[in-house]
């Protein structure tokens, strides 16, 4: 990184808690062209932008803490420190493109049900077909108002089912509840499904129930690929091919939904439940490109979550970082490539956007 883009003024983690949260969002010039609490520092404002970096400070309010809410705001620190050049679109970052950093999710909602319609509320903008919005999370219950927000897109149109989400991550998140929450992180894609999602990708998976394996053996929407197979010794090479061509054969809207923790835990020690034994940080970046270059595909939307701020090294925000730059480089190369073009808003026919109480009514 050239030393001119380096923020002369890094904020520690102490300080994050210490700040009010409108500092971290509205930007700050520290150096010439380094805007601080921009996502790589990068200057756009909110207009006519072609990625928005929205941020979930969300946790569950009645689980223990686990750092999860001050993710989004870590990673866009290190964020500071991710080289802008992309060797595979082969440009420096934004590549002519306007990356917007949205201020944070202000956390409101007085019970559950309420912060996930607000999320949902938070998000649904984005989603107009003009601009890819990539989410930072968060616990990985962010995922259901995220799948909600989708059926906005033109390319989904209200019917969810022509939504196929690819989920990298060590647990299913099948259950259906853990501490009788049916809305916890560890039930995120089964409540996804439930929403009527038409099909679901799953690899880096090795943390699960019987009752989570007997769901993928018998739902024909999802397909798991396991880290005992991916990453096995003997035939793992044949495993991730084959993971790697299954990807090339969607079709449709796509939501990419990346839990850290599907990487080895070595690289994420602090996110929520970090696991042996998952994916390599290559194994991560070949997913997302091969699912970004899938040919009849298009995938209108991502987040990384389970995000925790790492006190002792910044290794596993920067990792997050560095997996949500790829993200942009991959949907940019998509674009120059023609897998991707704004659609602009449209209302079809199938459009019957769900009610913006949805996760409150599902409480009651
Ligand atoms: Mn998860």
């Amino acid at each position: 990184m050239p030393p001119d883009r380096q923020p002369n003024k890094r904020l520690t983690l102490n300080n994050i808690k210490q700040q009010p949260q409108e500092h971290l969002c509205k930007g700050k010039v520290v150096s010439e062209d380094y805007v601080e609490g921009n996502f790589l520092g990068l200057p756009e404002q909110g207009e006519n932008v072609d990625i928005v970096v929205l941020q979930l400070p969300y946790e569950l309010t009645t689980s223990y803490g686990q750092g999860t809410a001050q993710g989004p705001a870590a990673c866009v620190i290190a964020s500071g420190q991710v080289e802008l050049f992309d060797e595979a679109l082969g440009q420096d970052l934004p590549a002519g493109a306007k990356i917007y950093t949205a201020p944070e999710w202000d956390g409101e909602g007085k019970n559950l049900g309420e912060q996930l319609d607000n999320i949902r509320g938070y998000l649904q903008p984005w989603y107009s077909g003009d601009c890819f919005p990539l989410a930072l999370g968060g616990e990985h219950g962010i995922l259901p108002p995220l799948v909600l927000a989708a059926q906005h897109h033109p390319l989904v149109d209200g019917d969810l089912k022509r939504l196929t989400v690819v989920q990298i991550d060590a647990h299913a998140d099948l259950r259906e509840e853990l501490n009788g929450e049916a809305y916890s992180h560890a039930c995120a894609a089964g409540r996804s499904l439930d929403l009527g999602i038409g099909r679901l990708l799953q690899v880096g998976i090795r943390a699960y129930s019987k009752q989570e394996s007997e769901l993928i053996h018998s739902d024909e929407r999802i397909t798991t690929f396991f880290a005992r197979d991916t990453q096995s010794p003997t035939h793992g090479e044949e495993a991730w091919n084959q993971w790697l061509e299954t990807l090339q054969t969607l079709s449709g809207p796509i939501h990419l939904t990346l839990d850290i923790d599907g990487l080895d835990g070595s690289l994420v020690p602090a996110t929520g439940t970090p696991v042996p034994g998952g994916l390599s940080f290559w194994q991560v970046i070949e997913t997302i490109e091969a699912v970004f270059a899938a040919p009849k595909a298009t995938v209108i939307s991502a987040d990384v979550n389970e995000i925790v701020a790492q006190e002792d090294t910044p290794l596993t925000q920067f990792t997050a970082a560095m997996l949500a730059t790829k993200i942009i480089a991959a949907h940019l190369k998509a674009r120059k490539e023609g897998f991707w073009s704004p659609h602009g808003q449209v209302l079809g026919k199938n459009r019957k956007p769900k009610e913006t109480d949805f996760f409150r009514q599902q409480m009651n």
